[in-house]
């Protein structure tokens, strides 16, 4: 065995994005591709000597060799000890928890999350830092310089590592610990939901379909919903990862998850529906013929967050990204706690929540989380919604319409245009940045603009700024229309247009959410003129 260096020259375009550096997996499979990333990475971190390193993904095609590869790297750049989820599998919170509990350096994440996988499809990779969260955006933009003038890459020449049987061996000096994917993380998540009140639930003959869209949520999920809490078998279906995910979509919402959205539509569905996404962070809830938002999900958990031990205590407060709906805020306003209002990506919360200011987080795009790790966390949402269920013994219906009588409904949805073109997307955008002065007062279908801002945050904790998260025009009866693009897409580009708009009449609760928003969709597209712009009349995907 030896250690190569192995000349290299820059390669464009290695700037991450929301969640790590996504592209597809022919351009990862380009020579010296991963192998320049991951060296600015260790290049970034510094003196490796007598550090650990955790290393797993979504076991996406492509994983195996990326991990073989960074095996090797890591042993060539001093890197004490690798721990590796067995078969390379880890999930993003599972990375995130592993992490923290054995005081790791930091984790490297193989995943494009919800992007589909297999030869044609998305590759991804990220950096989490010892807090077990997503690196800070200062740590990436370094790591994004350093791939501007990288010279070489070093590498050993060892031969491939068994990492499909646990146990330890050695790359060069380099301890490898193949671990198992879900021990520790099931742990933690004993120690937070009441698993004998769950396992009572599942005994009294409540049942539960979970969807792991053929991705890495599989084997967590089969072990402790139908291992530890006792759930029959076949609760959890498409449970085995696949590198192609079966050739779908492993995005949780109504539209990619059509499978288990028509099962919980039928008479006889099963009392509860979740499903997660490829790196198994998302999550999404469904109850008999009635969906969840993920921005009601958060506001009902932190509403009810005593009902699981590991939040008994309390909550210090909540944080939610910028276009998430504002239910959250109702919640903690009735709490007298903070709601932080952050730009999109998990990577904002990690100050909240290692300050103690925040202890439940979520994004509108079927995230949620907590202060038990760093990263958002599917498994976890739905553990907490059986606990929740197994406590109240109330429908999930019940439960979300109770919540709306006591705080009044956001109305919301989010409004997808996938793959327009990249200058088209930007034209709409700067268009809109230059409306955004003369629109405050002007009146639009009833609603009258209270303001317009391209959203900027501070960071309440160590004061780093982020600037252009997000156009919005808020109207005077807090409504609003928020228009972001995507930094996790591979193709052309893709324009969220978020709509919310709060409804405190019971009376009014029950009105189909495109319906109830269909003057906010009006504004939206008419202020953006979206179809001129796009060359489309309809988003691709609604949720
Ligand atoms: C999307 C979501 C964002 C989420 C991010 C990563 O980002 O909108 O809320 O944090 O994906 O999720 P964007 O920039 O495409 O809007 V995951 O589960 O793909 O890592
Ligand atoms: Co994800």
């Amino acid at each position: 065995m030896a250690i190569q260096t192995i000349q290299t020259t820059p390669i464009d375009g290695q700037r991450p994005g929301t969640s790590g550096l996504r592209k597809k997996v022919g351009v990862f499979q380009q020579a010296h591709y991963l192998e320049n990333f991951v060296q600015s990475v260790f290049d970034t971190l510094g003196d490796l000597s007598g550090k650990t390193l955790v290393l797993g993904g979504d076991g996406r095609f492509h994983n195996r060799a990326a991990i073989r590869t960074i095996l090797k790297m890591a042993a060539a750049n001093g890197v004490a000890r690798v721990l590796v989820g067995r078969g390379g599998i880890l999930s993003t919170p599972a990375v995130s928890c592993v992490i923290r509990k054995y005081e790791a350096m930091g984790g490297i994440i193989l995943s494009a999350s919800h992007n589909p996988g297999g030869p044609d499809g998305d590759f991804g990779i990220k950096y989490n830092i010892g807090n077990g969260g997503p690196a800070p955006e200062a740590v990436t933009e370094a790591i994004y310089q350093r791939t501007t003038t990288i010279t070489s890459y070093r590498i050993s020449d060892a031969p491939d590592l068994d990492i499909d049987h646990g146990g330890r061996s050695y790359v060069e000096q380099m301890q490898v610990e193949v671990i198992d994917p879900v021990d520790d993380y099931a742990q933690l998540m004993e120690q937070l939901f009441d698993f004998d009140a769950i396992r009572k639930l599942f005994a009294g003959g409540f049942t539960m379909r979970f969807d792991a869209m053929h991705a890495v949520a599989g084997p967590y999920a089969k072990a402790i919903i139908e291992g530890r809490l006792g759930a029959p078998e076949g609760t959890v279906i498409n449970c085995v990862p696949r590198e192609d995910f079966g050739g779908g979509h492993p995005d949780p919402n109504p539209v990619n998850a059509a499978e288990l959205i028509e099962l919980m539509a039928r008479d006889d569905a099963p009392d509860f529906g979740a499903a997660s996404d490829g790196d198994a962070d998302r999550n999404m809830i469904v109850g008999r013929k009635f969906d969840v938002t993920p921005s009601d999900s958060l506001a009902i958990l932190a509403a009810n967050a005593q009902v699981a031990p590991g939040y008994r205590g309390g909550i210090a407060g909540i944080a939610r990204s910028m276009p998430t709906s504002r239910a959250a805020d109702r919640v903690a306003a009735a709490l007298g706690i903070p709601c932080y209002e952050t730009p999109t990506g998990w990577k904002y919360f990690g100050t909240l929540l290692d300050a103690g200011l925040a202890t439940l987080c979520g994004e509108e795009s079927y995230g949620t989380g907590s202060n038990h790790v760093r990263e958002k966390d599917g498994v976890w949402a739905v553990l907490f919604w059986l606990n929740l269920l197994a406590v109240k013994g109330q429908s999930v219906q019940q439960i979300v319409e109770e919540h709306w009588q006591r705080f009044g409904r956001n109305y919301y949805s989010r409004h997808d245009y996938e793959g327009i073109d990249a200058h088209a997307a930007k034209v709409l955008m700067d268009d809109l940045r230059v409306k955004l002065a003369a629109m405050q007062g002007v009146e639009m279908n009833h609603y009258t603009v209270d303001f317009a801002d391209d959203f900027e945050y501070t960071d309440p904790v160590d004061g780093s700024k982020a600037a252009q998260q997000g156009i919005r025009i808020v109207m005077t009866d807090g409504s609003r229309i928020v228009y972001r693009l995507s930094g996790t897409g591979t193709e052309g580009a893709t324009l969220r247009v978020y709509l919310e708009r709060y409804e405190a009449d019971p009376e009014q609760h029950h009105i189909p959410t495109q319906q109830a928003l269909a003057a906010l969709i009006a504004i939206a597209d008419s202020v953006a003129s979206i179809a001129y712009n796009t060359g489309r009349s309809n988003p691709t995907v609604i949720t």
